[in-house]
């Protein structure tokens, strides 16, 4: 569909990102990723569906606690606040064109600055939403998910949907709503609630369990709003189990389904389950996708990486194959991602400063994503793999264990069961045997 440009071109060293092979030693080209391939039955574009997360690229400048941004970005420097906003959406366009993908991802004030009242804010938002729809209308380029910043303005320092001040979760509903209309309006195909700063620092002060109803009760309204305003996409909640709060009640996955449920919410909303954030919850990525697929949620993946070191939310592109064919493996043997994709939820190190790096660091993503998936095809298609996998509980395809299968057992029945048999042999689980034929495909 070629380039889609605005009234400049912002990387003008960087053309169309193209699949080159894996041959190629040009390193803004994609050596893996050939997006109509088609592999275990779907275009390598379907698969994905990659997306350009809009804060971390256009908008965060490398500010950290200890010193203020390093990056400066050639769309940031207009003095009107809409112009600036009108040329973030350019460079943001242009970027997406440029690598050849189809999906970019949202807060409401990444798109624009949030204004010092709400209805200027409001004012901002519906104005680049106006010109959003433009570009959408006259390039492939869409919204995979659109959400709300409930975390960095100060009146939501005690939470925003579990603020213990009802006239803060009114703001919170108000920016809701707005940023639901302005997913809409952009044709969002799903929408995220992360809870920045639903959580809480000390039980001393803070009612957990009003503060979780409230949260459910609030997620509710939000949801019948959207669905009565013609939205047709899946809400997802992105687990995270500390930072900013030190107990986030959207803590893993495994927290999450369960209040999904416990609330009735588990129609409407799935997990969008972020790398990082399950190695901050002590588990790994696989894990979480696979205890969201368990209760047929798995809708989305924010994609990036934590560091062995640092425990906080380092949000480094991905670059470990092992643990990307893991999650692969995962997502295809669960008929892969409902509704969502692959968001680059990522950010490129404070002093990678060239405009080039954004290039470098999402096509190292992509490839690594692509590489991955041709090593789950071949582990699916060239191995016993899957076939070891089942006949592990081949033992509740037959007899009596199906019998247990079909919940056709008592107690009694185990203990009856047991005493007509030998001791149980021992059947080893064979897990360096399977990291070998795993890494035999990698290598
Ligand atoms: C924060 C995080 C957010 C959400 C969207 O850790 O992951 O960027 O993905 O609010
Ligand atoms: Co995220």
């Amino acid at each position: 569909m070629g380039v889609i440009l605005g009234n400049k071109e912002y990387f003008k060293d960087v053309k169309e990102i193209k699949y080159e092979g894996i041959d190629s030693n040009n390193p803004l080209a994609y050596r893996f990723y050939d997006k109509d391939r088609v592999v275990l039955g779907k275009k390598m574009s379907e698969h994905f569906k990659f997306a350009v997360a809009y804060w971390h690229s256009f908008v965060n400048l490398g500010n950290d606690p200890f010193g203020s941004g390093t990056k400066v970005f050639p769309w940031a420097s207009s003095p009107d606040v809409m112009q600036r906003s009108y040329d973030k959406m350019d460079a943001a366009f242009e970027f997406i064109s440029k690598l050849g993908l189809d999906y970019f991802c949202f807060h409401d004030f990444d798109l624009v600055e949030e204004a010092d009242s709400f209805n200027e804010s409001e004012k901002r938002l519906s104005k680049i939403v106006d010109y959003g729809k433009e570009k959408i209308n006259s390039s492939n380029i869409k919204v995979l998910w659109g959400t709300a910043n409930l975390f960095s303005n100060p009146r939501y320092m005690n939470g925003a949907a579990t603020n213990p001040n009802f006239d803060v979760v009114s703001y919170a509903g108000a920016q809701v709503k707005n940023a639901l209309d302005a997913t809409i309006e952009l044709g969002g195909e799903n929408y995220v609630f992360w809870g920045g700063r639903e959580g809480y620092m000390s039980l001393i002060n803070t009612d957990m369990k009003k503060e979780l109803d409230n949260l459910a009760r609030f997620l509710h309204i939000a949801k019948d709003y959207g669905r009565s305003n013609g939205f047709k996409g899946w809400y997802f909640i992105e687990p995270k189990p500390m930072e900013p709060s030190k107990h986030q009640y959207d803590f893993d996955a495994a927290t999450v389904v369960g209040f999904l449920e416990h609330y009735g919410l588990n129609k409407d909303f799935k997990l969008n389950i972020e790398v990082n954030h399950a190695t901050l919850a002590s588990h790994t990525f696989d894990h979480e996708l696979q205890v969201a697929a368990n209760a047929g949620m798995l809708g989305s993946i924010d994609a990036n990486r934590g560091d062995y070191q640092n425990g906080w939310d380092t949000d480094q592109f991905p670059n470990n194959i092992y643990e990307i064919v893991e999650a692969l493996i995962v997502i295809n043997r669960a008929g892969g991602l409902q509704g969502g994709g692959i968001n680059f939820d990522a950010k490129t190190r404070r002093n990678s400063t060239d405009l080039k790096d954004l290039f470098y660091s999402h096509i190292g993503g992509i490839d690594l994503f692509a590489r991955a998936l041709l090593v789950t095809e071949k582990i699916f298609n060239e191995s016993d793999f899957l076939k070891l996998f089942s006949e592990r509980y081949a033992s509740f395809e037959k007899g009596e264990g199906n019998l247990f299968t079909n919940n056709k057992l008592s107690l009694n029945d185990l203990y009856n069961y047991a005493k007509k048999i030998d001791e149980p042999k021992m059947i080893s689980g064979r897990q360096e045997y399977l990291e070998n034929l795993i890494n035999r495909f990698i290598f």
